[in-house]
């Protein structure tokens, strides 16, 4: 090869890693990189704010499965980029200058000294760590045979038996195993976080409107790649039963009985593991707990009818969903970037194929959307991608619909607009009785803002109005800004009043 600079070296080994792209702002630091990246056919994409590069970075890897690529000029460019490091790292997104893709994914910081990057390398005569196979375990890991035959004894005793199957299984790949247990035990399955599209929603063991009352009548609990947060009370009564067996599938032992013990775990590669419970469990017949469970289904869907439906000004949370929910395509990748608009999103659009929903994750950070949505439009050229959107939100990153004009990401964002930063907003008044610093600007022409930047702006005040507004966002062929005034008095119900 003869002599390279740093940079160029640099940019070699990401080629053989299989990167085709990285996120950046710029700084003299990284430029040796870059003019690498340019030698070797690596795509550069700048953004606005660091952290916004790494989001990105982190939605390459939730969509591709690869590790995505951040490069952060030294000192401010690095700290800038924290957040973004630290939301992969809880939502465990293989991110940042060459992820881990063996064990359980994560994100890694490699320090690049300016003197190695600025220098020159006679690539003959130095050491050549040979291609990722060579140095890199490929393989998965199947969990312990003992553990498998503990939790194919509970399985043989449960007669009320819940999937609940979150981020792992689609980091495993393993929609089909997935399918396979969930049908011999005749589970209701609940998908959360990425799990999210694991199973379609077409299928008759897909339920998502009666989650409470399957986990709380449950004697079995499949947690598969799924941490008992706040979002599932933190394994605890009501919502968990105390007296039920937890069989805990994740890829990393830490990761298991934490917050609620459990009766059983496999550590591995879930579809392996899955794949061990449905060889060695016996087919379960579909009886009574199911058909509670379609009842409940069925009264969940009936308590949220009217307000799918309603054409009230301004417009209610479940119908802006509603409209979305009508509105995507199995091709379209769904981000959500908010608080409460992004709750209501979860409980009303389903998407129908894995890796196509894409939310903060675990550590909740606002602002990841745009990040998250131009790396998804990178990755699947052609198809849309469409962002669901707090007002709120919008200010993080919202200068990043200028890197996606710049870029020609024609990215659709809708934004339900309830002039506050509604889900602290509402716990806040309730508890303390004030919102002090939980109030925005009602009405703001965030549409104009994106239309500033280059893209394409609509304000939207009805219902009706949602879907042709959405429609010709999609035709502009420019990033654009859907902005609906929705009602400001309609805060998300959840069990507990804490949001981070
Ligand atoms: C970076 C970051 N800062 C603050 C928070 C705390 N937080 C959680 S939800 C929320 C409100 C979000 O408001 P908006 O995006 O308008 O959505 P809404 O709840 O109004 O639908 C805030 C401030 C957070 N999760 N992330
Ligand atoms: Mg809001």
């Amino acid at each position: 090869m003869g002599i390279l600079h740093g940079g160029w070296l640099v940019a070699k080994i990401l080629k053989r890693e299989g990167v085709e792209v990285v996120f950046t702002l710029s700084g003299g630091h990284v430029a040796g990189i870059y003019d690498g990246c340019l030698r070797e056919g690596i795509r550069v994409v700048d953004t606005r704010h660091e952290q916004a590069a790494v989001h990105a970075a982190e939605g390459w890897a939730r969509v591709t499965r690869k590790p995505g690529v951040a490069l952060l000029t030294g000192g401010p460019g690095v700290t800038d980029g924290i957040t973004g490091v630290a939301n992969a790292y809880l939502a465990g997104s293989p991110v940042l200058v060459i992820g881990m893709l063996s064990g359980k994914p994560g994100p890694a910081f490699l320090e690049m000294p300016m003197d190695i990057l600025a220098n020159f390398a006679d690539t003959d005569e130095s050491f050549d760590p040979g291609e990722p196979a060579n140095y890199r375990y490929q393989g998965r890991t199947a969990p312990d045979p003992a553990m498998v035959e503990q939790a194919v004894a509970l399985l043989s005793k449960a007669q009320r038996p819940v999937i609940m199957a979150g981020t792992a299984v689609w980091w495993c790949d393993a929609a089909e195993p997935l399918r396979q247990l969930a049908e011999r035990l005749n589970a209701p399955v609940y998908l959360n976080g990425a799990g999210r599209g694991c199973l379609p929603p077409t299928h008759p063991l897909f339920f998502s409107h009666s989650r409470r009352k399957a986990l709380e009548g449950s004697d079995t609990i499949l947690a598969i790649g799924t941490r008992m947060d706040f979002r599932l009370n933190h394994g605890q009564p009501p919502l968990i039963p105390a007296e039920a067996n937890v069989i805990w599938l994740d890829m990393a032992a830490e990761d298991v009985g934490v917050n609620r013990g459990a009766q059983a775990a496999l550590v591995g590669d879930v579809g392996l593991s899955m794949g061990q419970l449905t060889k060695g469990a016996q087919q379960l017949v579909a009886g009574e707990w199911l058909e509670y469970i379609r009842e409940q289904e069925r009264k969940g869907y009936e308590r949220d009818s009217a307000a799918l439906n309603s054409d009230a000004v301004p417009i209610h949370p479940m119908r802006f969903c509603r409209e979305i929910r009508d509105f995507i395509d199995e091709d379209t990748t769904v981000v959500g970037d908010g608080g409460d608009i992004v709750s209501y999103a979860g409980r009303v659009i389903n998407v129908s194929k894995p890796g196509y929903w894409l939310d903060a994750g675990p550590m909740g950070t606002l602002g990841t959307g745009t990040g998250f949505a131009m790396a998804a439009q990178l990755a699947r050229p052609g198809q849309r991608v469409l962002m669901v959107y707090g007002d709120g939100s919008f200010g993080l990153n919202g200068m990043e619909f200028e890197s996606m004009v710049r870029q020609k990401l024609p990215i659709v964002a809708i934004i339900g607009n309830d002039g506050a930063w509604g889900q602290i907003k509402h716990p806040q008044k309730a508890i303390i009785g004030h919102t002090t610093a939980a109030e925005l600007t009602p009405g703001i022409r965030y549409d104009k803002v994106v239309e500033a930047l280059g893209g394409y702006g609509e304000l939207v005040e009805r219902a009706e109005d949602i879907r042709p507004a959405l429609e010709r966002a999609f035709a502009s062929g420019l990033p654009a800004c859907v902005n609906v005034l929705i009602d400001p008095d309609k805060p998300y119900s959840r069990s507990t009043n804490v949001a981070v």
